[in-house]
């Protein structure tokens, strides 16, 4: 349990939004959905990472979810076999495919619902987690360079792209046409715009959402299918539009860094039940997932291949496109503080913070690390730390 604040920065309560009922309505319906679609033999895709395009997925007739694991509950089933220090995050996928495959019950209903696993070349541990996952569902792993910033890498994305588009027309029986392409790419732009104008409106101070239900509409981002989704999302900007937030003295929080897969809420929600304000996330379940658009008016897979090598993820190096990422948004967003969020044994993470925290302390912005897991043993002690972080930048 979260403690209750005990001073005057009491927890920002956002207007309630009814529009948000939406997300938790559509959950259902689209597990009927994916289930009646499957019947009728189009395949579905589950991804661990926004390096894999949803648009060759989607033009090549497939559906696709995100299967990226916050639950604790399936990691004990993975430290069966894999290390127990790795990060949490990977445990806890590998755990719920395992527990799915072998019939058991602690999984949320996703895994079932997918053909095949797209992985990709990311971090270490994910790479060797991807070696073991085909003994309990077909795997296929996406190449990815490790140097983005290269000419050389993205002549090699981009033929890795045609590669999976190939391999997506074998697996679906379709043809993968560029016409079809360029039409996921529009729409993929069109949620990228749409969250654009969400994120735009977290601007105001006080915001008129909690980073807490920005972030379960962010998570389902990687369930729902895409026109459900930005139903949901131009809703919700059509009612916080019509909203006047009072004046309010919270300190405004960026939160930077891993991603919080649905189930880990944990950041967020300690965050805001000690009065921080979080305005911007620059994570994969933030900003990372549709800062960038894709360029229609080049080649498509040109254009794919540059898109998704700027994704800012610290797996590639360097990585000087985050720091720039992240001090343009805590500028952009007029932030307090910076609550810097890592997975334990997220290296990629945890060594780039120094880098991060450099940065940020010559643009005089404080910044906060947390390293955790998907436990509950640490809540106490990260919000002692954060409440001391947030009376220090008041
Ligand atoms: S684009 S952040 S989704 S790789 S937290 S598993 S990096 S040890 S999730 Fe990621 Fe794609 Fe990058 Fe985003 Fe490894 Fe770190 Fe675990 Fe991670």
């Amino acid at each position: 349990m979260v403690e209750e604040p005990e001073d005057a920065r009491m927890m920002y309560m956002s207007p309630s939004l009814s529009s948000l009922d939406y997300f938790m309505e559509s959950y259902q319906a689209r597990i009927d959905q994916l289930n009646e679609v499957r019947n009728k033999g189009t395949k579905v895709v589950g991804t661990f990472c926004l390096f894999v395009p949803d648009e060759i997925i989607f033009a090549a007739g497939a559906d696709r979810i995100v299967l990226c694991g916050g639950r604790t509950d399936t990691i004990p089933i993975a430290e069966q076999s894999l290390p127990r220090n790795i990060c949490p995050l990977i445990k806890s996928s590998f755990g719920a495919v395992v527990d799915a495959c072998c019939g058991g019950k602690l999984s949320c209903p996703h895994v079932q619902l997918v053909d095949i696993v797209v992985a990709e070349a990311t971090c270490d541990g994910k790479k060797k987690m991807y070696e073991i996952l085909p003994e309990y569902v077909p795997t296929y792993v996406l190449d990815l360079p490790q140097k983005p910033g290269s000419s050389e890498a993205l002549d090699y994305f981009r033929s890795g792209l045609r590669k999976f588009g190939q391999f997506m027309e074998g697996l679906t029986g379709n043809v993968l046409s560029e016409d079809a392409l360029r039409r996921e790419i529009r729409s993929s732009n069109e949620t990228r715009k749409l969250l654009h104008r969400l994120f735009e409106l977290r601007k105001q101070d006080p915001p008129p959402i909690l980073g807490s239900e920005i972030l379960s509409v962010m998570q389902k981002q990687f369930f729902l299918a895409p026109n459900q989704f930005r139903q949901g999302v131009s809703r919700l900007c059509d009612e916080m539009e019509q909203i006047t937030t009072e004046p309010r003295s919270g300190r405004r929080i960026m939160i930077s860094g891993c991603p919080m897969a649905a189930g880990n809420t944990k950041m967020s929600d300690i965050i805001e039940q000690k009065g921080g304000v979080i305005v911007v996330e620059e994570s994969c379940t933030g900003t990372r997932s549709f800062w960038d658009l894709v360029d229609e008016s080049k080649n498509p897979w040109t254009a794919l291949a540059e898109r998704y090598l700027e994704i800012p993820c610290a797996c590639m190096t360097p990585n000087d496109r985050r720091i720039a990422r992240i001090v343009d948004l805590a500028k952009q967003y007029n932030v307090d503080g910076v609550v810097y969020y890592t997975l334990q044994f997220c290296h990629a993470y945890n060594i780039e913070r120094l880098r991060v925290q450099q940065a940020l302390k010559k643009e005089k912005i404080p910044m906060l690390a947390i390293e955790s897991d998907y436990g509950d043993s640490d809540i106490e002690q990260i919000g002692i730390r954060v409440d001391a972080f947030l009376e220090m930048i008041s």
